[in-house]
């Protein structure tokens, strides 16, 4: 299209539409009412929510599984503050979702009018770039640049509008932008870790989310598979490297496999591909201090900020994934062309994945009343449908979810990352819904974080006919934290019970939804086959156990310590 006249909110949702959004989640507002206005028109299904942060989360989800930037927007000021934490899991996530949010008009800004706030600084440390529109005329070129932004550097970006700067008239040529590949990087880093790699006793690939999201498993298994290297996923990238295949061991982390942990702790060369290390994805666990603190550690990303930041690394390269390990296994077969496959590296990955899961059944075993969690996670692993697309939520039963939801492909593990939000499941769900109509999409989260971001929902999922399956791992209360109460406080236990949460199938029937409550094991698998047959928004509630029999470790051992008191009025609450 060649330079044309058009008004700013034609330019805004034009330049959406080059850039392929067909849906935007968000809650209506006058602020961008003149925008929304056109949606329709423009091929953009407008979704909207119960609460902001759904929209912003259902964005992130929709872009996970899309691999490319998708849209939130809100009213100016409590709407857009409502995107604040949910934008925040996107930026940890390195998902590109561009958050729309208008504010007060030009001429109102700093006289503390209506929902005024300065909307510029809370998006400010979890966006990857943003911008004010400072004149309507650059409206099509700066909400291409946050476009442009948002996948270049694989992050959320904000596209701040005045709300009288989508009236006008501007001259504008709309386009979509481009594709930039950060390519295999510098050759002598490429050099260096193929001769690691080549020469390694036991080399082991920590295959990170920029494996799924830079599409890059073809290569990761091509390479694992020449150098005979277990392969281990990163923290809460279950989907980083399939499962089914011979040399996955599985992930490392909070609630993670034990065979991953003990597999990497061998290793005299790792290379991780496609991972920023994150600090609390390798801390020790289980008791298990697996970091092969000795061996020598290669790093890829496409984010130099990242690299050598949490871990000493001895190489370091800013590439792509996928073009990068290519690279890597041609200059490798280069060094070593007839490298033989090591029998008994696959026999130790066989053995340690034996033994953890012979470990993990012990653990599920219960005769009790109530549901084991592990038993119920088992139950749901084993009726989950191949190729479903699972979001996970944060919670003590989220996390050990970690051990029993496996997948076999990129973009199907979408969770909620070191962000840590309780709540993040369903919207994410939602989005990852859209973006797959006909795969099964799950929403796993606890009873709590369903209540933050989850059971509202249910009437969005039902209004706007998007058949997600929430999973409700009830145990009446929030467990993640009381299992610290349990273990640092004595068993003093605040605000850590839900006791009188209500039924939650029947709740969803209300909604609309479908409504499966779940007490036994034998009911787990029809309730997941007939949710997914029916087409339908459903809500699978599974009752079981709580408290200290079965809640796993704490999640924050590292940061936390035994209640200690000094003055007489609270001496009693000490903890040895
Ligand atoms: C938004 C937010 N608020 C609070 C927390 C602290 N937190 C972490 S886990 C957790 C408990 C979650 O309870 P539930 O969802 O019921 O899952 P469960 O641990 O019982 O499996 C809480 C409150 C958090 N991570 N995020
Ligand atoms: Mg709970």
């Amino acid at each position: 299209m060649a330079k044309t006249k058009m008004t700013p909110s034609e330019a805004l949702v034009e330049t959406m539409a080059a850039e392929g959004v067909t849906t935007v989640f968000g809650i209506v507002g006058s602020a961008f009412m003149d925008a929304l206005d056109l949606f329709p028109d423009a091929g953009i299904r407008f979704v909207p929510v119960a609460h902001e942060q759904a929209a912003c989360h259902a964005a992130d989800g929709l872009a996970r599984v899309t691999g490319k930037p998708q849209c939130c927007i809100a009213q100016n000021g409590p709407g857009a503050a409502n995107f604040v934490s949910a934008l925040t899991a996107a930026f940890w996530a390195h998902s590109p979702v561009v958050a729309i949010t208008p504010e007060t008009g030009s001429m109102g800004i700093g006289t503390g009018g209506f929902q005024e706030l300065d909307q510029m600084p809370m998006f400010q440390k979890q966006t990857v770039y943003q911008v004010r529109v400072n004149r309507p005329e650059r409206m099509a070129e700066l909400a291409r640049r946050a476009f442009y932004m948002a996948k270049t550097e694989n992050g959320p970006t904000q596209l701040n509008i005045p709300r009288d700067y989508f009236y006008g008239v501007c001259e504008d040529e709309i386009y979509e932008t481009l594709n930039i590949s950060r390519g295999a990087g510098p050759r002598a880093a490429l050099e260096e870790a193929a001769k690691l790699l080549a020469n390694a006793k036991y080399p082991v690939i920590l295959a990170g989310g920029g494996v799924s999201q830079g599409d890059a498993q073809q290569e990761a298994k091509a390479l694992a598979d020449y150098l005979t290297a277990p392969v281990v996923n990163s923290y809460l990238h279950n989907d980083a490297f399939p499962n089914d295949h011979e040399l996955s061991v599985g992930p490392i982390g909070y609630c993670g496999s034990k065979a991953a942990m003990r597999i990497i702790a061998k290793a005299d060369v790792v290379l991780a591909l496609g991972c920023r290390l994150g600090p609390f994805g390798t801390l020790p666990q289980y008791d298990i201090e697996y970091w092969p603190a000795n061996a020598k550690i290669i790093q890829v990303d496409v984010d130099p900020k990242v690299l050598g930041l949490s871990k000493k690394v001895n190489v370091a390269s800013m590439a792509d994934a996928k073009e990068f390990a290519r690279e890597l296994l041609a200059l490798v077969k280069n060094l070593k062309p007839n490298l033989k496959p090591v029998a008994k590296r696959v026999a130790d990955i066989k053995k340690e994945k034996k033994v953890w899961a012979d470990e993990l059944e012990g653990w599920s075993n219960s005769t009790a009343k109530l549901m084991h969690p592990r038993r119920f996670l088992w139950e749901l692993g084993k009726a989950m449908p191949a190729g479903s697309i699972v979001a996970t939520d944060i919670g003590n039963n989220s996390s050990m979810a970690n051990s029993y939801f496996k997948f076999n492909g990129p973009r199907q593990h979408i969770s909620a990352l070191s962000w840590g939000n309780c709540g993040f499941a369903y919207g994410a769900a939602m989005g990852a819904k859209i973006a797959k109509p006909d795969v099964p999409v799950f929403a796993f989260q606890g009873d709590g974080a369903y209540g933050i971001s989850g059971v509202a929902e249910v009437m969005t999922a039902v209004r706007e006919k998007i058949p997600v399956i929430a999973i409700v791992a009830n145990n009446f209360e929030w467990g993640a934290e009381k299992k610290n109460q349990i273990d640092y406080y004595n068993n003093r236990f605040i605000g850590a019970n839900l006791r009188e949460n209500p039924n939650y199938a029947k709740l969803a029937e209300v909604m609309g939804a479908k409504g499966y409550r779940v007490e036994n094991y034998s009911e787990v698998g029809d309730a997941v086959r007939d949710a997914v047959a029916s087409g339908k928004p459903c809500v699978i509630e599974g009752i079981i156990e709580g408290g200290e029999r079965v809640l796993a470790e704490p999640f924050r051992r590292d940061a936390l310590k035994k209640a200690f008191r000094m003055l007489p009025k609270y001496k009693h609450l000490n903890v040895e």
